[in-house]
C-alpha cells in the first residue's frame, strides 16, 4: 500500500511549474533579479516550503525532502542558463581563486653597502696577491701606537680620541696593529691587507662616526719603491672607481709612513665642476699611504736597510658614501629598511 500523497508535493509540483513559465518569461537583467527573490532568496517561494517540511511527520521527510532538493537544483539550473544570457554578475560571496595571479615573491635580503664595498676592495687586492688579515679591536698601547712611532705625547693618544679601557688597553683606533702583529710572526715578503672595525673617541656626525671600518695594506720585502706604492694605488683606484678617473698626489704626514701621501681623485658626482660632496673642490680625498717609517721596522726587529714597504689605508664608510652619493655616514648605521633596499 503506497502513502498518500502529501499536500507539500502539490505545491512542490505547482512551485516547479510557476518558476518554469515565469522563467520563459524572462527579458531583462532585473526580470531575472525578481525571479530571484521570488523563488531563491531567503524569504522565496523554496525557502517558505523548506520551512513547511520541518512540521511534515517524520516518515515522510525524506522523500518530500528529496522532491524539494531537487526542485532547488532545478529552479537555479533556470536561474543560471538566463544569468547567463542576460551576462549578468554572478552574485557570490565565495572568495574566487585565481590561479593565474603570480606567486607572492618573498624579500630576500642584499649586503650591507659596507660588506658591499669591503668585498670589493678585498676582491681587487687579492687579485694582486695581497692575501687577508685580522686581529684584535681590544688592543694594547704597543701595537696601537708605540710600535708604529705615535710620540707619547701624541695626541691621538690621548683620551678625546681614543676609548681607553685601562692604562694600556684601548680600543683600536686604526688597523694598523695588525700588521705590528703579523710582521712580529712572520718574515718578509709580506703582502697583507687589513679589514676591520676601529674605533675613535668622536662626536657623532653627518662626516665622522666613533666606530667605523677601514682596510689597510702592507707590502714588506728587498727593494719596494715609492712608484709601487704609486702604481698599486693607481691601479686599484681605477679599477675601484673607474678606468676613466683622474687622479693627483698629494703630500701629507703619519706617524708610521715616511714619505707619506694622500690620493685625491676627481669627484664623480659633478666630474671635478665642484659641487656639496667634494665640498666645491672638484676633487675626493679617497685614502692615505706611504712608505713604512724605518722606527716601525726597528721596533718589531726588521732591519730598514734591508728591508723596505708601502702601506695604505681608507676608511669604509666614507669609501661607501663617495661611491653611492649617500649624504650622511649615520645612514649607513640605522638600518632602515627603506634605505638598505635601494642597494
Ligand atoms: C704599519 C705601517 C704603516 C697605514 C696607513 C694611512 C696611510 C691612512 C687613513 C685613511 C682614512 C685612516 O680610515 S682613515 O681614517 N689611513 O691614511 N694608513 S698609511 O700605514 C701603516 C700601517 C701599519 C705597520
Amino acid at each position: 500500500m503506497t502513502a498518500p500523497k502529501h499536500a507539500l508535493t502539490n505545491e512542490i509540483t505547482s512551485l516547479k511549474r510557476s518558476a518554469e513559465k515565469r522563467s520563459s518569461e524572462l527579458r531583462t537583467a532585473d526580470d531575472l533579479e525578481k525571479f530571484r527573490i521570488e523563488f531563491l532568496a531567503r524569504k522565496g517561494g523554496i525557502a517558505v516550503l523548506f520551512d513547511k517540511l520541518k512540521t511534515i511527520p517524520a516518515d515522510q521527510k525524506p522523500s518530500l525532502g528529496k522532491q524539494l532538493n531537487e526542485l532547488r537544483v532545478f529552479v537555479e539550473s533556470l536561474f543560471e542558463t538566463k544569468r547567463q544570457e542576460f551576462g549578468a554578475e554572478k552574485k557570490t560571496t565565495e572568495k574566487v581563486l585565481d590561479i593565474t595571479l603570480p606567486g607572492r615573491t618573498v624579500p630576500i635580503g642584499t649586503l650591507h653597502p659596507i660588506t658591499h664595498t669591503l668585498n670589493n676592495i678585498v676582491t681587487i687586492f687579492a687579485s694582486m696577491g695581497f692575501a687577508v688579515a685580522s686581529g684584535p679591536e681590544i688592543e694594547d698601547d704597543f701595537h696601537n701606537f708605540e710600535a708604529l712611532n705615535f710620540p707619547p705625547d701624541h695626541p691621538a693618544r690621548d683620551m678625546q680620541d681614543t676609548f681607553f679601557i685601562s692604562e694600556k688597553i684601548l680600543l683600536r683606533t686604526h688597523t694598523s696593529p695588525v700588521q705590528i702583529r703579523v710582521m712580529e710572526h712572520q718574515e718578509p715578503p709580506i703582502r697583507v691587507i687589513m679589514p676591520g672595525r676601529v674605533y675613535r673617541n668622536e662626536a657623532i656626525s653627518a662626516r665622522s662616526l666613533s666606530q667605523f671600518h677601514q682596510v689597510e695594506g702592507l707590502y714588506v720585502d728587498r727593494n719596494v719603491t715609492f712608484s709601487e706604492l704609486k702604481g698599486t694605488l693607481v691601479a686599484f683606484a681605477k679599477e675601484f672607481y673607474g678606468s676613466d678617473i683622474k687622479y693627483k698626489f698629494r703630500p701629507s704626514f703619519f706617524p708610521f709612513t715616511e714619505p707619506s701621501l694622500e690620493m685625491d681623485i676627481t669627484c664623480f658626482i659633478c666630474s671635478g665642476k665642484g659641487c656639496p660632496m667634494c665640498k666645491k673642490s672638484g676633487w675626493l680625498e679617497v685614502l692615505g699611504a706611504g712608505m713604512v717609517h724605518p722606527n716601525v721596522f726597528r721596533k718589531i726587529g726588521y732591519d730598514p736597510e734591508m728591508v723596505t714597504g708601502f702601506a695604505f689605508g681608507m676608511g669604509i664608510e666614507r669609501t661607501t658614501v663617495l661611491r653611492l652619493g649617500i649624504p650622511d655616514l649615520r645612514m649607513l648605521l640605522e638600518n632602515d629598511i627603506k634605505f638598505l633596499e635601494q642597494f
